[in-house]
């Protein structure tokens, strides 16, 4: 360790993360979890000693390999590593830390990539659904390829603009915990609130806003100040894993809660997420894709609330710094109800390449 570990920093849609080759890091995991503990410096609310950025947002890591199954390029791996917590948890998935995944793949020679747009077919570890991952390159380098990043897209949450990564999911739906709608029903009566359990590749509850005494347009940082509201919603998340099947989720980031109110801005739904302490300043891709498919079913919870899209056009969910927008289509049929389409589109941005040097043991 001393020689520090290849490493990679990149931007992955709203989110930053530090993203390694498996073949880089010790296969044990728990010492695995220890060394990235001493990488992104946790615990500490600053992790000064670290890569984190003292956000969960920024405080993930991708684990890439290549694919175990010929029906894959590569595996990805997420890691949600707490801040001031020494907390490594595989047990929620990250669709922004995905969309640099397939650009690694390429700059670390796991795929090789095509003279216009490469597609990589990826097999999200932590919960066994793939996703395909869409975005420009070129053979201007003469052999090897390189990932163009640069591009016309901007991304509520990120400034600037970027090259379109688009990423399209299978079988998303109940992929923690075997059913869209896990605990058979698309509302349930959640210690006197009425909540939607929904999970389209994050496990998620559907609250009302004003069911909490929010108006749901509230910053980022009132909501984490509501000391109350946080207690409630703790509570409200504890009683809704159990239904999930989820077991004990003290030690885990999911479910995530997410208060629903209607739309101020043209969109269909708006949205505050919880991560489930802090609060997101976005909304992250499979929680997108989650409320969207849990909104357009009839009876959830916020489906009264939203403006629903007519067929073909985009979900468009608000958050606390704009709007992201989903392709998601789900039918029913009988009791049951399917998810037929799930899609968005991120971008991100290679940042730094390099070796990093973990924080000694104590
Ligand atoms: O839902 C944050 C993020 C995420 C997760 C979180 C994500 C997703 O924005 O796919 O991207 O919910 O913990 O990075």
């Amino acid at each position: 360790m001393a020689d520090g570990i290849r490493c990679m920093l990149m931007r992955g849609g709203t989110s930053k993360g530090a993203y390694f080759l498996a073949s880089d890091l010790p296969s044990d995991p728990a010492e695995r979890d220890d060394l990235l503990l001493r990488i992104m410096g946790t615990p500490d609310p600053r992790q000064i000693d670290g890569l984190g950025g003292a956000h969960p947002l920024t405080s993930k890591v991708a684990i890439v390999s290549p694919a175990a199954d010929p029906e894959t390029d590569v595996d990805y791996l997420f890691l949600q590593v707490g801040v001031d917590e020494a907390l490594v948890t595989d047990r929620q998935n990250c669709g922004n830390i995905l969309a640099g995944v397939g650009p690694f793949a390429v700059e670390r020679g796991l795929v090789a990539p095509a003279a216009d747009r490469t597609s990589v077919r990826i097999r999200m570890v932590n919960t066994g659904s793939v996703a395909t991952a869409t975005f420009a390159t070129s053979l201007s380098d003469g052999h090897r390829g390189v990932v163009d990043y640069d591009g016309e897209l901007a991304i509520d949450g990120v400034p600037g603009t970027a090259g379109v990564i688009s990423l399209d999911f299978e079988g998303t739906a109940g992929s923690s915990t075997g059913a869209l709608f896990p605990t058979g029903a698309v509302a349930d009566d959640l210690d006197g609130i009425r909540a939607t359990c929904v999970d389209n590749g994050m496990p998620t509850v559907l609250i009302r806003a004003d069911d909490v005494s929010v108006s749901g347009d509230e910053d980022p940082a009132a909501l984490e100040a509501d000391a109350a509201l946080k207690q409630r919603l703790e509570r409200l998340r504890f009683a809704a894993a159990e239904r999930m099947g989820l077991g004990d989720v003290s030690e885990a980031t999911v479910p995530k809660m997410v208060l629903l109110s209607a739309p101020r801005h043209g969109g269909a739904i708006a949205t505050r997420s919880f991560l489930p302490h802090r609060v997101h300043t976005s909304i992250g891709v499979l929680g997108a894709l989650t409320v969207a498919a849990g909104v357009l079913a009839e009876g959830s919870v916020g489906r009264e609330l939203a403006a629903i899209p007519g067929t073909g056009d985009a979900f468009v969910i608000e958050h606390p710094t704009g709007h992201f927008d989903v392709d998601v289509a789900v039918s029913r049929s009988g009791d049951t109800w399917t998810v037929d389409r799930s899609a968005a589109l991120r971008t991100a941005r290679k940042i730094f390449e390099g070796t990093v040097f973990p924080r000694p043991r104590p």
